[in-house]
């Protein structure tokens, strides 16, 4: 009897051992724990057996039971175990890696970048300077005085009583004076900022502006450099014409226009119908900021002039909207 058991047993933990997929061991526990399986037609004849061998036989075939029943689990644990492990995706080392997403620079920068290249090759240094101000180079050094619309609180951003938020690139060429003598030959782009919010104003803008001081430097010179400048950021088509103007820091002072790069002239809405588009302030550096600085205004003359950056911009991409910039839409960005 013990032998019998002793022989069912080791015959069913080797087949459980041996399993190789759920459905066999599914047949292994019907063959041996099933209503007619192998231990359960043993177990049902130990009533039969004489009295002294009957607990033997039942504890025996008990304990069997249990061993196979445990046996059966671990096998059908193990089978899963195998099927997750390689249904698991694979990971192929010789792919390509995935490229990293590329930026891009922003359009103003990009027109910045132009526009300074431009400047560089006729011989301008690029300079920067800081964009909270001191009144002083803002506006005194700068021949504007203290009753001046332009300091006007609607105007400026004023950070204390004697800082602003520049409202233009102008003082860093007063910097630049000041640390140095004649000749001075810059352009100066950076972030400017005025209390002003509209299709075609942002309270922060950019400019470049540009500054010649020497013996000599007239106010021809300053209309060849601006001429060369038109004809290089758009094209040698695109004519310039110079208005009188006013500004506290230069005299004369003039109004560059350039021919409607849009409509070249017909007249359209972005040129208001006139043919003519105004990109360019320019003049002869006034000989009040020349003795702020303490150039000699008997033997230096030079020229400035200044233009808005989104300005440039939006008529090479013909964008109307200068908000459009500072709005972040990637849809918008994605294309320059
Ligand atoms: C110094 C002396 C003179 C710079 C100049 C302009 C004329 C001008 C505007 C164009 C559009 C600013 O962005 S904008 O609103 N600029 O019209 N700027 S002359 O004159 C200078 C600068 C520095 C020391």
């Amino acid at each position: 009897m013990r032998s019998e058991v002793e022989k069912i047993e080791k015959e069913a933990l080797e087949a459980a051992e041996g399993a190789s997929d759920l459905e066999e061991v599914k047949a292994l526990r019907a063959r041996y724990l099933g209503r007619k399986g192998v231990l359960t037609v043993f177990l049902r004849k130990i009533p039969g057996l004489p009295s002294e061998e009957r607990p033997e036989a039942g504890r025996l075939a008990n304990q069997t039971k249990e061993k196979l029943e445990e046996a059966l689990k671990r096998a059908a644990r193990d089978i899963e175990a195998d099927l997750a492990e390689s249904s698991r995706e694979t990971l192929d080392v010789t792919l390509p890696g995935r490229p990293p997403a590329m930026g891009r620079l922003h359009p103003i920068t990009q027109t910045t970048y132009a526009i300074c290249e431009i400047f560089q090759r006729l011989g301008f240094e690029t300079v920067e300077g800081p964009d909270v101000e001191l009144d002083y180079y803002n506006f005194e050094a700068l021949n504007i005085p203290r009753d001046h619309p332009a300091r006007d609180m609607q105007d400026t951003f004023y950070i204390s009583e004697n800082t602003v938020l520049r409202t233009h690139t102008s003082p860093i060429q007063v910097r630049v004076m000041e640390s140095q003598p004649p000749p001075v030959c810059i352009i100066a782009p950076g972030k400017a900022y005025r209390v002003d919010s509209d299709v075609s104003h942002t309270p922060m803008f950019h400019q470049v502006e540009g500054l010649m001081v020497q013996e000599g430097v007239s106010f021809g010179d300053l209309k060849g450099i601006l001429t060369t400048f038109v004809h290089q950021i758009f094209d040698e088509e695109t004519s310039l014409r110079f208005r009188p103007s006013f500004f506290p820091f230069t005299e004369p002072s003039a109004e560059v226009d350039i021919r409607c790069v849009i409509c070249r002239g017909k007249g359209c809405r972005v040129c208001s119908h006139t043919g003519w588009l105004e990109v360019i302030g320019a003049g002869m550096v006034h000989p009040a900021v020349f003795e702020m600085v303490g150039y000699d205004t008997d033997r230096y003359t030079g020229f400035a002039f200044g233009m808005g950056i989104e300005r440039i911009a939006m008529l090479k991409y013909g964008i109307e909207d200068i908000r459009k910039f500072y709005e972040n839409d990637i849809r918008f960005l994605r294309q320059f």
